[in-house]
């Protein structure tokens, strides 16, 4: 019987930025996140007698411009598995717009899932993994819970993710920093594109991520949370560096975003432990611990007025309901 797939977001610790083969979202790096327990996508996927699939989000009907990608995602798997049947998507977000989270991570690792379960293909969790990076390039990583690690590969069954640990023993939570005032947006896809073709620093950032995921590691081994926000926070700052350097220069930031980053700083000489990561948005993830949490979203919230802060913890890997 065909079941709901549950897939949660996750927040890359260690950022996936840049393509090696766009086709196959083959990546220059591997990468390395930890998917959390609040933001999450059910998807059902139904075969219909039809030769057109109908994608419903949200319970609203989309529009063939709007369900293209899903489509041509549908389409890519058929292809792959040789077949020619057609579906009715249900998906439901649980990601809101306001969480400052994306939502296809956990978008495509639910497809990915929902039409394992629907067509019966019985992937084990390295195949889901590598059919979700092919609809989106994190959700590889959303297949399974914890601290997740995304191998770069050399060609689709060489690159997937796997599990650092699922269920660590550490005291970390995440808080999600919102920022209310809108800014053009540029995708995730054409970001990384621009970097990768005139940052001049794009080879060293090959090169630091190799190091960093080595070190990183290391931190979660030995549940050094300290160490996690430290070597996070300047991943993310070197992925930024990347839209700064690009021709033409471009960046995700807002002038909140730089006042976050100051807050936080101020944060950690009062001896509050407190790092940054941010993604292809203005949005700053503050990497905490469940005692330094309380106090951080409180400075913040005194401090910024117009931003919206929310708490998530360490979450699981792909489920069926
Ligand atoms: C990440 N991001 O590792 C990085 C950090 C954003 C910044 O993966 O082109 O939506 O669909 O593979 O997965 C967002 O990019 O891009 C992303 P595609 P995706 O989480």
């Amino acid at each position: 019987m065909t079941k709901t797939a549950r897939a949660y977001t996750n927040i890359a610790l260690i950022k996936y930025w840049g393509k090696k083969d766009k086709a196959l979202k083959l990546p220059y790096t591997n990468s390395l996140s930890l998917t959390l327990d609040r933001f999450y996508t059910d998807t059902k996927a139904t075969i219909i007698d039809s030769d057109e699939d109908v994608i419903y989000l949200n319970n609203t009907l989309l529009t063939h411009t709007q369900s293209k990608r899903i489509v041509n995602y549908l389409n890519t798997i058929r292809q792959f598995y040789s077949f020619n049947e057609h579906f009715r998507i249900d998906s439901i977000n649980h990601v809101p717009t306001s969480a400052g989270f994306a939502s296809s991570a956990s978008g495509f690792a639910a497809l990915a899932a929902a039409i394992n379960s629907s067509k019966n293909l019985q992937l084990d969790r390295r195949h889901l993994s590598i059919l979700a990076r092919n609809g989106s390039g994190s959700a590889s990583r959303s297949i399974y819970g914890g601290f997740v690690e995304w191998n770069a590969g050399t060609d689709n069954e060489s690159s997937y993710a796997e599990p650092i640990d699922e269920t660590p023993d550490i005291d970390i939570a995440i808080l999600s920093v919102v920022i209310n005032s809108q800014q053009k947006k540029i995708s995730s896809t054409v970001g990384m594109e621009n970097s990768v073709k005139s940052s001049p620093f794009y080879s060293n950032w090959v090169t630091l991520v190799a190091s960093e995921i080595k070190e990183i590691k290391q931190a979660i081994a030995k549940k050094d949370v300290a160490k996690i926000g430290e070597i996070s926070e300047h991943n993310a700052m070197s992925m930024h560096a990347l839209t700064l350097s690009a021709n033409p220069p471009f960046t995700y930031f807002a002038p909140e975003t730089l006042r976050i980053l100051q807050i936080i700083q101020q944060l950690r000489q009062k001896g509050i432990l407190a790092y940054a990561t941010i993604d292809a948005g203005p949005n700053v993830k503050i990497i905490c611990t469940k005692n330094s949490i309380k106090t951080v979203q409180k400075y913040i919230e005194e401090t910024i007025s117009n931003v919206t802060c929310v708490v998530a913890n360490i979450g699981s890997g792909i489920q069926y309901i």
